[in-house]
């Protein structure tokens, strides 16, 4: 066996390519093509998708899901037990932490996403807290761990995937154990059966094929917490956890692409731009177009969103002129989190919120 890299991430030479294992990487997990973002909710087949191994084969009659560690408790539960509990469907938007990497210079080596790793989904399960109050949360207990049925070796370390979160994050009622995606059930590529839904985080905390949920009376040593999503310059800096999705706004391109370049060709006159603007920080305040790469800026209109946990409709009147342009959009939410227009660079690449920008030829 050939183990590419042990030890810590890797960050691309200057000017080295994507190399045969990012586009390994990248043939498996598919992002959301921006088109998409003209739905309120994404049709599952077009919801980005995020896979660290392999999809576990599961046969639903023989999983179970089992609430353990510094509970009172412990609890078991199979698929028709947690389906006739209490139901809820919430409207999330998801997006992964490394979204936007490959835009980074110097690039650091992993699933090389361009700007579209995110989509919402109506996610329907039963509320997470109830069943941690009837399982008996011990005193002193700080940290919940949720472990999916997948298994893999990950920078030489072997393990389950694994994160944790807060005690007070998996106690928010929002915090759902979903068994559907659009109202069916869940897709094998999306945890089927069962998966954590944590509104308002990046993706890596929704963990799918959910098979155990660990109270611990300590912080959480795994290395996707531990090691994996971290805010760091340095190898061996511990830098902090990436939590919260911050804010970003995405423009459907408009006109017609060219095949290869992505470019778009646009007719001269009236055109609406419109795309989607979501933050999982706070609400988002603005969204403003820029027409000429960043230079100025327009503010848009923004749509109430289907919820507090799903994306926002954006919309903004352009007049093109004939001409090459590059249109710009970023979004700013109420904690005044504005997105960068130049990089502003970690080397995993992580929550890193650099604008889109979308070159277009107007004739
Ligand atoms: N068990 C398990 N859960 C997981 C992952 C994984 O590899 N295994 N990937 C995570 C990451 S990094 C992301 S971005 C989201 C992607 O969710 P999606 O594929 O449903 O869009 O799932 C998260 N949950
Ligand atoms: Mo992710």
């Amino acid at each position: 066996m050939r183990v590419t890299h042990d030890g810590p991430s890797r960050v691309a030479e200057p000017g080295e390519g994507i190399g045969l294992d990012e586009l390994a990487l990248a043939a498996r997990n598919h992002a959301m093509p921006l088109e998409a973002l003209r739905y309120d909710i994404t049709p599952a087949g077009l919801h980005y998708i995020l896979v660290h191994y392999d999809i576990p084969y599961v046969e639903p009659d023989s999983w179970s899901l089992h609430v353990d560690g510094r509970v009172d408790r412990p609890l078991r539960f199979d698929l028709e037990a947690l389906r006739s509990r209490p139901a809820v469907s919430l409207p999330v938007t998801i997006e992964c932490a490394g979204n936007g990497r490959a835009h980074l210079d110097p690039r650091p080596v992993s699933q090389p996403w361009l700007t579209e790793a995110v989509g919402t989904a109506m996610w329907t399960g039963t509320p997470l807290a109830p069943l941690l109050r009837e399982a008996g949360v011990a005193d002193g207990a700080v940290d919940v761990v949720f472990t999916g049925l997948d298994h893999g070796v990950e920078r030489g370390v072997e393990q389950d995937y694994q994160r944790a979160l807060p005690v007070a994050e998996a106690m928010r009622q929002e915090a759902l154990l979903a068994y559907e995606m659009n109202g069916a059930p869940l897709p094998p590529q999306h945890g089927f059966p069962v998966r954590l839904v944590i509104p308002g985080w990046y993706g890596m905390a929704h963990v799918k094929w959910l098979t155990r949920i660990t109270v611990l009376s300590e912080p959480f040593s795994g290395f996707q917490n531990a090691v994996a999503y971290r805010l760091t310059r340095e190898e061996d800096d511990p830098g902090q956890p990436v939590t919260r999705i911050r804010p970003r706004a995405l423009m459907v391109p408009p006109g017609f692409p060219d095949f290869m370049s992505r470019t778009r060709f646009v007719t001269v006159g009236e055109h609406e731009l419109t795309g989607r603007a979501w933050s999982g920080q706070a609400p988002v305040t603005a969204v403003e177009v820029s027409a000429d790469g960043g230079t100025t800026w327009a503010a848009a209109t923004l749509e109430a969103p289907a919820g507090r946990w799903a994306w926002a409709r954006w919309r903004h009147r352009w007049t093109a002129r004939v001409g090459r342009h590059e249109l710009v959009v970023r979004a700013t939410d109420a904690t005044g989190d504005v997105q960068p227009v130049e990089q502003a660079w970690n080397r995993q690449g992580m929550a890193n919120t650099m604008a889109q920008r979308v070159g277009v030829v107007v004739s």
